[in-house]
């Protein structure tokens, strides 16, 4: 019960909102032997000793156990529980909140659908429908306006999103009991044999066929939510863009449609080997972790942490199987780099591994992978806390965790805090040993790193032709000194006052900020000329002023990794 009661409760924040709120009823009271009234002053004592101090006690309703008799439709209990559940819809901040008149028809005639038992439609109909409405009818924009807001509310689901914007979910629990179809537990399991054995081989492999998946939706009870092929086809896109279905990566790099990975599905826990290391490998991997602030990651989230993860790199294959387990997976980054990422109570533990040395771990990949690790944690928080209903700030969302990077020592691992491995050259264990910060310094991204060898001969004609984004900008600015900077600038084809003036405006600025904001105004400029900035024109003006153009590699490398290793940045919706 309390675990229940963390799960609802874990991302609820300190606001006035009561929702979400937990009431306490108990069924079966008709059948209950003995004193009723005494057995509920019991269950009431226990609840509130079970939760009188908790730290979202006003989302947990003390007051009483409902005891009621659940095949008695006139039970006086299940009537005083509506009555208080009235109650607290009352006090919920978007009761009494005012809307658009011309709301209303819409939002009766879709209420009517869910009353004939219609869960999804297409955006078609609704225009169909809407248009009834002859003078309230809302034009495209209202009606954008208005499912996006009914979204916000939990009242329908659309997603204003390419290849997902042409259906409406109008009855959410739909959505749910589709889950339910390969989300579920063994004892659910459909008695066919065939269906019982597709899910059976999705608990042990994590991974399910489409063909398989739409056999599954062929069972009556899933028809009547997914009528036509147009409507599932809707689903397994919402699906996977919510990271339940996860298309794998293959490290032939071709994307295979037709099977999915379901990360919350898999039961086979991680074996042995995947914590403990050998001796060899003791030696040639670098560990980091994530902590965060709670007692544990919900489930939820952890799902669709390791789901982002698996867009990001392929599973290893061995022994013919996928090394996807119950939250964790072993990925491959390179032949010989491998990854190992598993969810423990708070923790996300991630150990690098290189097949022969430490030091033939690049920086640049060692730093880079952390980079996207923690961007998709980034977006994993940002998507759950949305998903909660509790905003969140992206620019927050990093405080929520800390990062520790670590090193195999003796049977565990020896860790220090990110910030003190750039201060620090060794540090002493709890055991005793002296540990070197040295490899530990690649999971970030050096920025003070001297420049390319002498056997770089710059970006290619292609990579000098994209377009900086703000990543490279903040980059450059922090590659430059800023005495050099204004000659830079001027040969960007910037007059000296417009340097000046920027200095002026961010005055109190970091020095990297001023630079990187003189060279978002030169992107503007450039893009009002309707030129195309480049990073050829970043590279001439270096060479111009005597800087090192190889500036330009350090600046863009890190993110071609990048490139290939995230392919799907807009896992967030709100
Ligand atoms: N005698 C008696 N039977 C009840 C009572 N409440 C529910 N039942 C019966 O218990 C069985 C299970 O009820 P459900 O409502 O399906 O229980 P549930 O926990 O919601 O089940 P899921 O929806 O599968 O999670 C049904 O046969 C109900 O008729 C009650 O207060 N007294
Ligand atoms: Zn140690
Ligand atoms: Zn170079």
């Amino acid at each position: 019960m309390k675990h229940w009661v963390d799960s609802v409760l874990s991302y609820t924040e300190d606001t006035e909102d009561i929702m979400p709120m937990i009431m306490f009823a108990a069924t079966h009271r008709d059948q209950c032997k003995g004193n009723t009234a005494k057995i509920k002053e019991q269950f009431i004592k226990d609840i509130n000793q079970m939760f009188s101090e908790h730290e979202n006690k006003n989302h947990i309703h003390l007051d009483t156990v409902y005891f009621i008799n659940g095949i008695d439709k006139n039970d006086t209990e299940i009537q005083r529980m509506t009555d208080q559940v009235v109650v607290f819809a009352m006090q919920q901040s978007s009761w009494g909140q005012r809307r658009p008149m011309q709301w209303v028809p819409l939002e009766l005639q879709i209420s009517n659908m869910r009353l004939k038992n219609i869960n999804i439609i297409s955006k078609e109909d609704i225009r169909n429908v809407n248009n009834l409405n002859d003078d309230l009818a809302l034009n495209e924009r209202q009606l954008e306006d208005f499912l996006i807001v009914q979204h916000s509310l939990g009242k329908v689901m659309y997603y204003s999103l390419p290849g997902l914007d042409n259906f409406i979910i109008i009855h959410p629990p739909a959505l749910v009991n589709i889950l339910r179809s390969f989300v579920t537990d063994k004892i659910f399991f459909p008695a066919d044999k065939t269906l019982k054995s597709i899910l059976k081989n999705l608990t042990k492999t994590g991974k399910i066929y489409k063909g398989d998946l739409l056999k599954l939706w062929q069972q009556d009870n899933l028809h009547q939510y997914m009528p036509d092929d147009d409507i599932k086809e809707f689903v397994v896109q919402l699906l996977i863009h919510l990271d339940i279905l996860i298309i794998p990566k293959t490290q032939q790099k071709t994307i295979v449609n037709h099977v999915y990975l379901v990360p919350c599905m898999i039961k086979a826990f991680r074996p042995a080997y995947f914590v403990s290391l050998d001796g060899h490998q003791k030696k040639t991997t670098i560990c980091m972790q994530y902590y965060l602030d709670r007692n544990s990651i919900p489930t939820a989230l952890a799902y669709k942490v390791i789901g982002a993860i698996l867009n990001a790199w392929p599973l290893k294959y061995e022994k013919k199987h996928l090394c996807l387990y119950h939250k964790a997976a072993l990925l491959t980054v390179s032949d010989d780099i491998e990854l190992r990422i598993w969810i423990e109570d708070n923790r996300i533990v991630v150990y690098m591994t290189h097949e022969k040395s430490l030091i033939a771990i690049s920086p640049d990949v060692a730093a880079s992978v952390q980079e996207c690790l923690t961007k998709n944690l980034d977006l994993s928080l940002l998507f759950h806390y949305n998903s909660f209903g509790r905003k969140i700030k992206p620019t927050k969302v990093s405080e929520l965790y800390r990062i520790e990077f670590g090193i195999p020592c003796g049977r565990s691992v020896c860790y220090v805090s990110s910030q003190e491995v750039s201060k620090i050259e060794t540090w002493e264990c709890l055991n005793g040993k002296k540990h070197d910060t040295r490899y530990l310094r690649n999971w970030v991204f050096n920025k003070d790193r001297e420049t390319c060898g002498p056997e770089c001969k710059g970006l290619n004609d292609i990579e000098l032709k994209t377009e900086p984004d703000d990543k490279h900008l903040v980059r450059l600015g922090s590659q430059i000194g800023i005495k050099s900077f204004g000659e830079f600038f001027i040969n960007l084809g910037m007059k000296r006052k417009d340097w000046e003036s920027t200095e002026y405006t961010y005055a109190g600025h970091s020095s990297e900020g001023i630079m990187s904001m003189a060279l978002k105004q030169w992107k503007k400029f450039k893009i009002s000329k309707l030129e195309t900035p480049t990073l050829q024109n970043l590279s001439d003006a270096l060479t111009a002023v005597n800087l090192d153009r190889h500036v330009i590699c350090q600046v863009d490398f890190n993110d071609l990794i990048y490139l290939t290793t995230i392919n799907k940045p807009n896992i967030v919706d709100s």
